[in-house]
């Protein structure tokens, strides 16, 4: 398989970059500016995901696109425009006119934070983003569903928590992802025979989740991963409460900006 790489010279993409080299041999790497020590094998090539021409290049003889370019936290309404909904859209319809077969996005728990921390959710729960960076990865959930019943494309969603060797304090004891967890889900998004449209959670094996990722764990999602390893060291820090934050799945996301009186 022939994989790009979107995104490629971001945080999540450099921890993951050395997993998928070793299971692929080869790989299309993309990004405004070139990422760090580049291996044999690993091809970059320059793109602003605003363009579509930049776009179309990329996609020449690719089998599978792990997008996971664009605007990574909240920001102004143009620079989510721009990168994530002007930007997703070119990624998509380069693939579809090329002839790409499978999309693997990073989505968000943000396109679902404004579920309380008191509520289980599953994969099928209707879309609350918290900010409008939630919103753009709920948007790229919605292409991936057109794109998967009107042309066909084998589209995985996976709504990240927080990616990271280690989870950096109590939220993220819900919603911690291990990289080689994430490289599993990718490599299902990629390879598994029965992929149409999926949405799955992207967080390691996590006591205190706030997720029932069961259809992950159907397409044979088995992670090795476990938040709880670290909890009595993240629970022994001490944290400010924080408004609106602490309600919600979506911490700060949720209580920047909030104006909503009760
Ligand atoms: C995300 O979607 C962001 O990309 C990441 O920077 C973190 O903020 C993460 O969510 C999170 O919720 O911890």
């Amino acid at each position: 398989m022939k994989l790009l790489l979107t995104g490629a010279s971001g945080g999540v993409a450099t921890m993951i970059r050395p997993l998928l080299l070793a299971a692929f041999g080869e790989i299309v790497l993309s990004d405004l500016t070139e990422p760090v020590e580049l291996q044999a094998g690993e091809h970059f090539v320059p793109a602003n995901l605003s363009d579509f021409n930049a776009v179309a290049a990329l996609m020449a003889d690719i089998d599978g696109v792990i997008h996971l370019g664009g605007h990574s936290v909240e920001g102004a309404w143009d620079v989510v425009l721009q990168a994530n909904i002007v930007g997703l859209y070119n990624v998509y319809e380069a693939a579809r006119l090329a002839g790409v077969s499978r999309i693997v996005f990073a989505s968000s728990n943000h396109a679902v934070g404004f579920y309380p921390r008191s509520q289980t959710i599953d994969h099928t729960v209707a879309v609350r983003p918290d900010s409008r960076y939630g919103v753009s990865k709920a948007f790229g959930e919605a292409m991936g569903s057109l794109y998967a019943s009107k042309h066909g494309l084998k589209i995985t969603d996976i709504r990240i928590g927080n990616v990271g060797y280690e989870p950096l304090d109590t939220r993220r004891l819900a919603i911690w992802l291990h990289p080689e967890d994430l490289v599993q889900l990718i490599r299902i998004g990629l390879e598994h025979p029965e992929i149409e449209h999926e949405i799955v959670y992207g967080a390691s094996d996590n006591k205190r989740a706030w997720w029932d990722n069961r259809r992950a764990i159907e397409l044979g999602y088995k992670p090795r991963h476990q938040s709880e390893k670290f909890a009595a060291e993240v629970l022994a820090r001490h944290e400010a409460p924080v408004p609106v934050a602490d309600d919600y799945q979506g911490g700060t996301f949720c209580a920047d900006e909030y104006t909503r009186e009760s």
